[in-house]
């Protein structure tokens, strides 16, 4: 693993300390955790997507001789907690009382001595249901005669949930109305899935004795779980502990409460015993956080020569059967009012309506943003669609419309404050890259001759906006969005950094670790990150939205920083010279003048243990903390080129080349940046050419497994080029940005355009995803295609 002359004394490519764990298969994920006496559960989900229930029958379950509890929504709703809160304001069904609202909802919980008892005696419950009608298709939802999915709210007489809008309308409606082309688009952004290759679970452990709950459990936010657990049950907060050991992928999954967790906690408590509660494959894909589900209808004015003038856009959002987006609360819609993208554009307007249907609830994750990944993909694909309709390379066009580095920081006409960029030479580097040229040269030969071999090329750009907070503006259920940090270095010059976000993958034991190192000159190997237990780690709203570099990245970079201002105090009274007059290189402080009379860190740290008189008011040993409140988001940003051939006799899409310049500011490592990027377009990929959670007219989910929910692998995937531009975030405390997402938000657009590119001499200006062989057969066919 890593040697020692590997390991950069701060920023650059170092393997992750984490792998030496993983690698050998010695990381604990919440089913390796195993407690004395410990019992399983089991949830019992509804087949109907939408069904009164009449009765349920528990005796036959409870008579299973390995069998200890069976929980139902009336045992839940004796303790309250039948109902609980979603991240939206909304309340969703723990175990279901009155009427089943998805296919895969949470009827029952039954507890037993082994995993295989408990999945036994769900056979044995018996539910007598009374099928309703189900709203599967959205663009329904509102009908007039549609059933009311929600009529748990007294009054609610439809299936409308929000009505959001952002933009100035009157200005752009004068825009529109003013413009020498107007270009319109319907698009689909399908529902899909995080996936995650560790599916969701728990270990709840109540004691008896002291009345501490412990759970072991599949978070990206544990103080935020700690917090909700202690409100939704009414348990004292600090009688709570939340530990998320190792993760084996969030992408978003793992940022909500499921009622499974809620059921093993009710399990322990109605025990005595320790209750594990892990959900399988079809579990996971069916009633876990889906993502994206927006119907788009978008509009884009521009001069007959190609200049943007505005963008229009309205969204009709499934969000399933509770409203259980993970976004901040002032965000019903998340972050998509950044659909304006990389452009410099007069006016744009958008609105959303969000609506129940019959389907699983979530609705943010899967590497989103914040609903970024819609936004990026409408923009992006009708700036291609203009491009259509005027007969202009899509890249010049891009070329001319994007924001100068001067316009930074760019106000956005709705409303957000792009921190810093240098798009035109983003772009021009990935064009330069894949060789535009000469592939459109290529293209043009290949289309004159004829081929049945299709060749297309897609651009995107995009600008994203990750690390919320600030916390005045951003919150989760009243929880504003900061994060803690605290750094201790010990006697000998070793030191421990505890955070509150929480790593899934991306690698944060070791860049966190070399914010540290950067700041204080110790190795990254010597410096232990702590993260995942809320008795062990100062308070945070977590990681999701790529916010742990911007947010507990900043906070880390201040605390060491704090430490090496304490520890500038300390070498002065070693030196016996005033701190004014000293001087900090990388690990050590030493006098002015003098670098040979110097005390490295390590020093510094023994003798702020040792006897050694300090000045007043100086309290002895190196720690610090620091919450850190972003004032604002960081905006990365990148340029992406796809290229593909089209058999046009199957429809089979081919990605010959991938380009992917990312500007996410200072790179802490670049190799994990790189890591980040490669799995995001490999995502961005299945998005756009296999995946979609698909439902039958009855409400059926079709996606329950591997088999019909299409992950990409090795084979499907090229071998991607990436390069980097670096502009640094003027007001992140290392200039960096977030960059987790990145490459997940720019990629759907890149290769949607590409194909869609391919096409072109057929006449065909838009397909929705996923272009599968079938949905790309029938566009060059001209037929209709639904998955
Ligand atoms: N990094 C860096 N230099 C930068 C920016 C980031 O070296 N300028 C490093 C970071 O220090 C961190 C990694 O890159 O180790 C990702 O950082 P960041 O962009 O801050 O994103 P987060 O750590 O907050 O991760 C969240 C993001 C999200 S929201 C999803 S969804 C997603 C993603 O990360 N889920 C992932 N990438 C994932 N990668 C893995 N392996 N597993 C997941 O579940
Ligand atoms: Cu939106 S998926 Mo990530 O933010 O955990």
């Amino acid at each position: 693993m890593t040697t020692t002359e590997e390991t950069p004394i701060g920023y650059g490519r170092m393997h992750r300390k984490e792998d030496v764990r993983f690698l050998r298969g010695h990381g604990t994920y919440v089913d390796d955790v195993t407690l004395p006496g410990m019992l399983h559960g089991a949830v019992l989900r509804s087949p109907y997507a939408h069904a009164k229930i009449v009765s349920i029958d528990t005796s036959a379950a409870e008579a299973h001789p390995k069998v200890r509890a069976v929980i139902t929504g009336e045992t839940l709703a004796g303790l309250n907690l039948a109902w609980m809160p979603t991240l939206s304001n909304d309340v969703q069904a723990v175990l279901a009382t009155d009427k089943v609202r998805f296919q895969g909802q949470e009827v029952a919980f039954v507890v037993a001595e082994d995993r295989y008892s408990a999945r036994d005696a769900l056979e044995l419950i018996d539910v007598d249901y009374e099928a309703l009608e189900p709203v599967v298709d959205a663009r329904k939802a509102l009908d007039p005669d549609a059933p009311v999915i929600r009529d748990d709210v007294e009054g609610r007489t439809d299936n409308h949930i929000f009505d959001w809008e952002t933009g100035d309308k009157a200005r752009t409606d004068e825009v529109f109305a003013n413009a020498e082309v107007v270009t319109t688009q319907d698009m689909l952004y399908p529902r899909v899935h995080p996936a995650p290759l560790e599916t969701c679970g728990s270990v709840a452990d109540m004691d008896p004795i002291t009345g501490k709950l412990t759970v072991w459990t599949t978070t990206q936010a544990p103080h935020a779980h700690r917090t909700l657990y202690a409100l939704v049950a009414g348990l004292p907060e600090h009688k709570i502990r939340v530990i998320s050991p190792d993760i084996g992928g969030g992408f978003g999954n793992k940022v909500g409460i499921y009622p499974g967790y809620v059921c093993s906690i009710v399990g322990s408590i109605l025990t005595g015993k320790p209750v594990k509660w892990v959900e399988d494959r079809s579990e996971n894909l069916m009633s876990t956080s889906f993502a994206r589900d927006y119907h788009m209808h978008g509009e884009i004015a521009s001069t007959k020569d190609g200049k943007i003038l505005g963008i229009r856009v309205k969204v009709l959002a499934d969000h399933g059967a509770f409203n259980g987006t993970a976004q901040p609360t002032k965000y019903p819609a998340g972050f998509f009012g950044v659909f304006t993208g990389s452009y410099d554009i007069e006016a744009a307007h958008a609105e959303v309506t969000g609506v129940y249907t019959n389907k699983a609830p979530g609705g943010v994750a899967y590497a989103c943003s914040f609903r970024i990944t819609e936004a990026v993909y409408l923009v992006e694909r009708l700036v291609d669609v203009l491009a259509h309709e005027l007969d202009m390379d899509p890249a010049r066009l891009r070329m001319k419309n994007l924001l100068q580095p001067d316009q930074f920081p760019y106000q956005s006409k709705t409303g957000w404050e792009y921190d810093s960029g240098d798009y035109p030479r983003t772009l021009a580097k990935a064009l330069d890259l894949v060789h535009y040229d000469d592939l459109r040269a290529e293209q043009a030969k290949r289309r004159e001759s004829g081929s049945q071999e299709l060749m297309g090329i897609g651009v995107a750009f995009f600008t994203e906006a990750v690390g919320a907070g600030p916390r005045n503006k951003m919150d989760i259920l009243g929880l504003g969005m900061a994060d803690g940090a605290e750094l201790r270095i010990h006697p000998t010059g070793k030191a421990v950094l505890r955070l509150s976000c929480q790593t899934q993958g991306q690698g944060h034991e070791t860049t966190f670790a070399q914010i540290v190192a950067e700041e204080l000159g110790i190795s990254p190997e010597d410096i232990d990150v702590v993260h995942g237990d809320t008795d062990q780690t100062p308070f945070g709203l977590g990681t999701y939205g790529s916010r742990s570099t911007p947010v507990s990245g900043a906070a880390t970079a201040v605390v060491a920083r704090k430490v090496r201002e304490r520890a500038k105090i300390v070498a002065s009274a070693m030196l016996e010279v005033g701190a004014d007059d000293l001087e900090w290189e990388k690990g050590r402080w030493f006098v002015k003048g003098d670098p040979g009379a110097g005390k490295s860190i390590q020093d510094i740290a023994m003798a702020a243990h040792s006897s050694l008189e300090l000045p007043e008011g100086i309290e002895g040993q190196l720690d610090a903390t620091c919450v850190y409140n972003p004032p604002n988001l960081t905006y990365p940003f990148g340029a992406y080129v796809c290229v593909v051939d089209v058999d046009a006799g199957t429809g089979q899409v081919k990605v010959r080349d991938f380009v992917a310049v990312d500007d996410c500011g200072v790179r802490i490592n670049p190799m994990i940046v790189e890591g980040q990027v490669h799995g995001g377009l490999a995502d961005g990929l299945g998005m756009a050419l296999m995946q979609v959670m698909a439902f039958d007219e009855d409400g059926n989910h079709l996606g329950g497994s591997f088999m019909d929910y299409l992950l990409p692998t090795s084979m499907e995937c090229p071998s991607w080029r990436l390069d980097e531009t670096v502009t640094p975030s003027p007001h992140h405390p290392i200039g960096a940005k977030g960059v987790g997402e990145s490459a997940t938000v720019g990629s759907p657009a890149a290769v949607v355009n590409a194909v869609v590119d391919a096409l072109k001499p057929y006449g065909v200006r838009h397909a929705d995803m996923p272009l599968t062989p079938a949905a790309v057969w029938c566009a060059l066919r001209g037929k209709p295609f639904r998955t």
